[in-house]
């Protein structure tokens, strides 16, 4: 065990980092919503928001409990469906594409007066209202049955979209649009994919003019003392290309021409991927939406959830690869596996579908193929070095993110592999000890990366800690 983690474990330092941890969201918070950082994701992101809360709720559960029913009140669509961004206003400065480029209103199902993107992403809000309610519960029972009754219709009427507009040809499985919905934006399984896109040089350079990232990526570096080429450069070396942006947006626009509706999208958009991290994670949010239906009695629920838990169990099982061991996403439009080496393959253990050999083995893969850092400790990077895209500083295409780490440490556990989930949850935190709450980490070297005091760096922490 490393000289931080001892300290950690003697609740030294680890008062510190929670009461550091807890100021990171403090200095995050916005409007009532906490924002991924402090002012560069000028807006609430949903998976962000799910993970943030959990946290929180060891803090203030109460507010945790408010926080997560706002932010689904206020940006959940008639449909159900419940979008990746909620902006805090119309002319949101954001550091990518903001409401305009979304232009939500042409849906009938958007909400009115309210901003959001028109895309989703990975639906951790089921799991993480559970947790709050287990929290608010040691603090006031009544209080936590009210919000579980508050919040259980609008996450089930999200979870009915996602299984019946995202999957109409019933294959257990639903289908993301974009990069983006992964969460995993730039993951080089999606280059296998947006290569059915063409961009001309014309919508490229277009894309360049709008990239607010690198430019305020950029500034801040030069703020921290570098060059403006070196800052310049290191900015682009962190974030996706110029080429996948054009093909974000090119997407982006495929979906609001169609007015948001699936019915025009499902069999035609280029990028219709059975994505296994996120149906890991719709599968975990439904069980947990099914302990709710059980909780309140409610039959004809309870018995449409566990409808979808069979078909998407079976769906999952289909996506492991014998042969590597791995699982691997599915590309429905060309109607192949996506076979990269990437994080996604693990997240069927912490939807507990992983069987003890399969964990077995991909807990070898992760020792073998993953990074141990200098001082011998193991992190997960988001990508496998045996990937030919491997990058140790490049977004989501080495680099150590807590959200992917997190899940895969509650995936060890839940296989009946504690040792190892603990060898992973101890390396995090003392990297996290050593160099505070980066927005990702260089897996080699533990350099944080991207953007300080980052909300869910500080919140799964403070998870972690605690359970
Ligand atoms: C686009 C907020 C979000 C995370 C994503 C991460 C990144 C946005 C971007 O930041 O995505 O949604 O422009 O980089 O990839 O997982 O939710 O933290």
């Amino acid at each position: 065990m490393s000289e931080t983690l001892a300290l950690l474990k003697e609740g030294v330092d680890a008062s510190k980092l929670l009461q550091k941890a807890g100021e990171v969201l403090k200095l995050n918070e916005k409007d009532g919503f906490i924002m991924p950082d402090n002012g560069y994701y000028d807006g609430a992101w949903l998976w962000d928001t799910g993970f943030i809360v959990m946290g929180e709720s060891y803090l203030e559960p109460e507010k945790a409990a408010n926080r997560l029913l706002n932010f689904v009140k206020k940006a959940q669509w008639k449909n159900g469906f419940i979008p990746h961004i909620l902006y805090f206003n119309e002319k949101a400065i954001s550091h990518s594409f903001g409401p305009e480029y979304w232009d939500i209103h042409r849906s009938p199902d958007a909400p009115a007066n309210t901003f959001t993107s028109g895309i989703t992403q990975p639906p951790v809000l089921g799991f993480a209202a559970l947790k709050v309610y287990e929290n608010l519960r040691k603090r006031d029972s009544e209080k936590a049955k009210d919000f579980l009754r508050e919040i259980y219709p609008p996450l089930l009427s999200y979870h009915r979209y996602l299984y019946h507009k995202r999957d109409p040809e019933e294959s257990g499985l639903v289908s993301i649009y974009h990069p983006w919905e992964s969460g995993l934006d730039n993951l080089p399984a999606w280059e296998d994919v947006l290569v059915n896109i063409d961009v001309t040089k014309n919508q490229t350079n277009e894309v360049i003019k709008g990239r607010k990232d690198i430019k305020i990526l950029t500034e801040k570096m030069i703020v921290e003392g570098l060059e403006y080429r070196e800052a310049y450069a290191r900015a682009c070396e962190m974030r996706p290309t110029n080429s996948d942006y054009a093909r974000y947006i090119y997407l982006l626009r495929f979906l609001r021409d169609r007015n948001y509706d699936d019915s025009q999208i499902y069999n035609e958009i280029p990028f219709n991927v059975k994505d296994t991290l996120f149906n890991s994670i719709l599968y975990v949010s439904t069980e947990s939406l099914l302990e709710i239906a059980v909780y309140f009695k409610k039959e004809e629920d309870i018995k449409e959830l566990e409808k979808y838990l069979k078909k998407q169990k079976d769906g999952l099982e289909k996506l492991y690869d014998k042969e590597s061991g791995l699982y691997f996403d599915f590309d429905l439009y060309n109607q192949k596996y996506i076979r990269r080496r990437t994080i996604s393959a693990f997240a069927p253990l912490f939807a507990g579908v992983a069987n003890y050999y399969q964990a077995k083995n991909l807990f070898k893969i992760l020792v073998n193929e993953g990074v141990v850092a200098k001082n011998s400790l193991l992190l997960v990077p988001s990508t496998l070095r045996s990937d030919k895209k491997f990058s140790t500083c490049n977004y989501w295409q080495g680099p150590v993110w807590l959200p992917t780490t997190w899940l895969v440490i509650r995936g060890f556990e839940k296989t009946g592999f504690f040792k190892e989930a603990d060898l992973l949850k101890e390396s995090i935190l003392d990297l996290i000890g050593e160099k505070g709450f980066f927005e990702y980490y260089n897996p080699e070297t533990g350099e944080g990366l991207g953007m300080r005091e980052f909300s869910w760096t500080a919140a799964l922490a403070i998870d972690l800690f605690n359970s």
